[in-house]
């Protein structure tokens, strides 16, 4: 006999239930709760959080509806060593996942998974990556045992009966199964410990063929919320490599210039490139706006004028905390004023919460992520851990767009790319056509600083298309997916391509643009590039903007750094040649032709230049 139901199953699905129940009788939770999705059952968990210690309930005046959660400090962020792309065949992974056998690793995991819910409930998350109903939305059924992960769902996704509505007695779903891999013995709680499992017990699994996902160990982030990497990146971007259009690791934004006219902008960019940020650009010049419909994540499909359309397939943002300041992005900051889901920040004596370059000094001493006390001037570690994060609605967002949840998506204009790059890479330029704009996308990569890993500094870490991390198949047929993509519609229906760089500093080391609202200027000449309203600069790299292009109104950068932002550093550009033909010998023959042949067009260019 299996676990019993703690309420009314509310579907007459019977692969959706017999999948439950079958997986219940292996993880022998105390009972199955199926999730409705509803504000009542948000507190419902919350409050049960609460009263085990797990969280913290925040000052209702300074930051209402909100908590603060501390996770195990072995459980901090996603964890890509233990993070596996389980195709049937290992070339089809590719070279930049970790490749196992998916048998072998379904028999460890099941291993893993049995008993490991006892003591805790099996809660059934029924949820829609997508405005629910959506012809570009999927359905996600994530089973867990934290009820951190389902309140999170909540803010992160589409989540209830609703969902299940739209899936009907025989829709199809995509399977994601969760267990923070701590049973409890009989009588123990959590008693305020994050519960999870040590790292060699953590597994974040992706089986592409058969579009599932396994997670296990881990409560944390993009390891237990399996709609957002796991489901909207790793397994999307191989349904969407086969059925015809993109999922991507992209911020979508709406630009609205002082006539009121709209373009549509998409941005891919490494980590610690400030992409919430963009998603949420406060613009100097006047007259212009930007409004938000995403800041991760872009599925784009072709609409039946031959135009892309992107959705934002999440529902809240799970964004990083140090660093974000009423100076940085304000809209976050108010975004997170209220009904917000704290992780590893810090904790005032007010019981508000603090991070590092918050833009206010700690108010006294704090209480830091790992429950310590901690005295502004005198503890030497960070009392936010940096990457804590906040779960916030995107509906509290006072910048998201009016549109942001229409099912039928947002024409794309513009596509932009970037990375963190001092040295070498304009402020902007353009690609001549949608071939140059993936090869443009091939090599995004930032510089690495420090003596991170094993790397020189100054070494360019690529990171292609900003989904190294979350490609769910070979980056090499991923790149051919993206070429075939531009075969389908006219030229002119595609969006516009372009690469920025709002990281370049001189040769002191000085930053030499403002970034921040100031990439505002940037986006006018992008906007003005789609209009057809402005004339570039055909250069070896791509189209680049005359200097007089480039609105520097009310801006304080000299001429000649505007000259050195704007100009293409041959010396530089032919050095990097060389890097990108390492980065491209990984993918072997599966590298698409039409990319080699974009390098030597590149190299010829520069060679006559
Ligand atoms: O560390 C995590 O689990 C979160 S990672 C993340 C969160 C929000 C948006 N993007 C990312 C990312 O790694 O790209
Ligand atoms: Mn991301």
């Amino acid at each position: 006999m299996g676990a019993k139901h703690l309420n009314t199953i509310p579907t007459k699905n019977a692969k959706l239930i017999k999948w439950v129940e079958e997986w219940a009788d292996l993880m022998k939770p105390e009972g199955i709760y199926w999730c409705d999705g509803s504000e009542e059952e948000y507190q419902t968990l919350m409050n049960k959080m609460i009263d085990s210690g797990v969280a913290k309930k925040l000052n209702p005046e300074k930051r209402p509806n909100s908590v603060l959660f501390r996770s195990d400090p072995s459980d901090v962020a996603r964890v890509e060593n233990n993070t596996y792309i389980a195709s049937e065949k290992e070339e089809d992974a590719g070279p930049t996942n970790n490749w196992i056998d998916p048998a072998a690793l379904k028999e460890t995991m099941r291993g893993l998974y049995d008993g490991c819910m006892k003591g805790r409930t099996l809660y059934m998350i029924p949820f829609s990556m997508g405005p629910v109903g959506s012809n570009i939305s999927k359905i996600g059924m994530e089973l867990t045992d934290s009820e951190y992960v389902v309140c999170n769902m909540h803010i992160m996704t589409r989540v209830g009966t609703k969902v299940l509505e739209v899936l009907g007695d025989d829709g199809e779903f995509i399977p994601a199964i969760h267990s923070v891999g701590k049973p409890l013995a009989e009588g123990e709680s959590d008693n305020g410990i994050w519960p999870c499992a040590p790292i060699e017990k953590k597994y974040i699994s992706h089986f592409p063929e058969t579009r599932e996902i396994w997670s296990h160990g881990s409560g944390y982030g993009g390891n237990a919320l399996l709609g957002k990497k796991c489901l909207a990146l790793r397994i999307a971007s191989v349904a969407a490599r086969d059925e015809g259009w993109l999922a991507e690791h992209m911020l979508i934004l709406k630009l609205t210039n002082p006539e009121g006219a709209v373009k549509y902008v998409c941005g891919a960019f490494p980590s610690a490139c400030g992409k919430t940020n963009l998603a949420m650009l406060v613009p100097t010049i006047p007259g212009w706006k930007v409004e938000t419909i995403g800041d991760d994540i872009a599925w784009m499909k072709f609409g039946k004028d031959g135009r892309l359309y992107a959705i934002n397939p999440e529902a809240g943002f799970f964004g990083v905390a140090p660093g974000t300041s009423d100076d940085s992005n304000p809209s976050a900051m108010r975004s997170v004023d209220k009904d917000t889901i704290f992780t590893n920040v810090a904790l005032t004596e007010d019981n508000d919460v603090w991070w590092e370059d918050m833009g206010r000094p700690a108010p006294g001493k704090l209480i830091d992520w790992k429950g310590n006390e901690w005295i502004p001037g005198e503890s030497d570690t960070k009392a936010a851990h940096p990457n804590s994060r906040f779960t916030a609605k995107a509906g509290n967002c006072p910048v998201i767009a009016p549109e942001w949840e229409d099912p039928a998506g947002v024409p794309i204009d513009a596509i932009l790319f970037g990375g963190r790059r001092p040295s070498t890479i304009p402020l902007v330029h353009q690609a001549k056509d949608w071939t140059h704009g993936v090869f443009m996308g091939s090599i995004v990569g930032s510089e690495v600083t420090a003596a991170a890993l094993d790397l020189k500094a100054g070494t360019v870490r690529r990171d292609p298309f900003a989904m190294l991390p979350f490609c769910g198949y070979h980056m090499g047929d991923y790149f051919a997916h993206w070429l075939k993509i531009g075969t389908k519609s006219d030229a002119d229906k595609l969006p516009k391509i372009f690469y920025v760089n709002w990281f370049r500093k001189s040769e002191e080391g000085k930053w030499l643009w403002p970034g921040f609202g100031d990439n505002s200027r940037v986006l006018k000449w992008v906007f003005e590039r789609c209009a057809g309203k402005v004339e570039a600069v055909d250069a070896p790299i791509g189209f680049m903007p005359k200097a007089e292009d480039i609105d520097v109104s009310g801006l304080d950068v000299s001429a000649e750094d505007m000259a050195e932002l704007l100009s293409v550093d041959v010396k530089g550009w032919i050095n990097e040649l060389d890097s990108i033909k390492e980065h491209y010998a990984r993918f072997g023959d599966k590298l698409p032709q039409e990319l080699t042949d974009q390098l030597a067009i590149l190299e010829d260019r520069l060679k006559k230049a």
